[in-house]
């Protein structure tokens, strides 16, 4: 199951997830050494972190917001963990990989604000891909046969007026 909505999220919903981006928490992984291209803000119950890539208890107060819980919901997700990265135009990059740490296997729910996201999808790391342009306001979700597509930003686009993409990501970890 793979769905994309475009300009999808509600203007309330705009409005919440962009308080949450003026958050203080934002930090840039790095994995054996080497940094990611993009910054992170952990929100929910459960941050990620790396090395070894892992959910443990998120422990800087940023709850995710009733009113994303419910939208979740609606796809079938207990949201126990929203990871928002905040891509910088023509900079941020996010290499193919799947999303494998959480234990639960309900779809993962992705809303873009901002810049464009060329986000690639494919069933293998060196299968064929599929494109698709995640512009401010578009939902993707992706579950069931899905649930494990390699997928990745292959680019960031420098065409919106918040000069920044900002992605959430809702998961269920358990
Ligand atoms: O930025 C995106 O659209 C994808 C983010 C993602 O795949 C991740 O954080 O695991
Ligand atoms: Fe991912």
């Amino acid at each position: 199951m793979i769905i994309h909505k475009k300009n999808a999220v509600s203007r309330k919903n705009i409005e919440v997830l962009m308080n949450l981006t003026k958050n203080k928490g934002w930090f840039t992984a790095t994995y054996k050494g080497a940094p990611y291209s993009y910054q992170m803000l952990n929100t929910g119950d459960y941050a990620w972190f790396t090395d070894p890539y892992r959910y443990i208890p998120n422990t800087n107060g940023i709850s995710i917001p009733e009113s994303i819980k419910e939208l979740a919901l609606s796809y079938g997700i207990k949201a126990e963990a929203m990871l928002i990265n905040k891509y910088v135009p023509n900079r941020g990059k996010l290499g193919l990989h799947q999303d494998k740490d959480e234990t639960s296997r309900a779809p993962i729910l992705s809303i873009t604000l901002g810049c464009t996201g060329v986000f690639a999808t494919a069933n293998s790391y060196y299968g064929p891909q599929d494109i698709y342009e995640l512009d401010h306001g578009d939902i993707f979700v992706f579950g069931k046969s899905h649930r494990m597509i390699y997928h990745g930003i292959k680019t960031t686009k420098d065409n919106h007026e918040l000069g920044v993409r900002y992605n959430f990501t809702i998961r269920q970890v358990n």
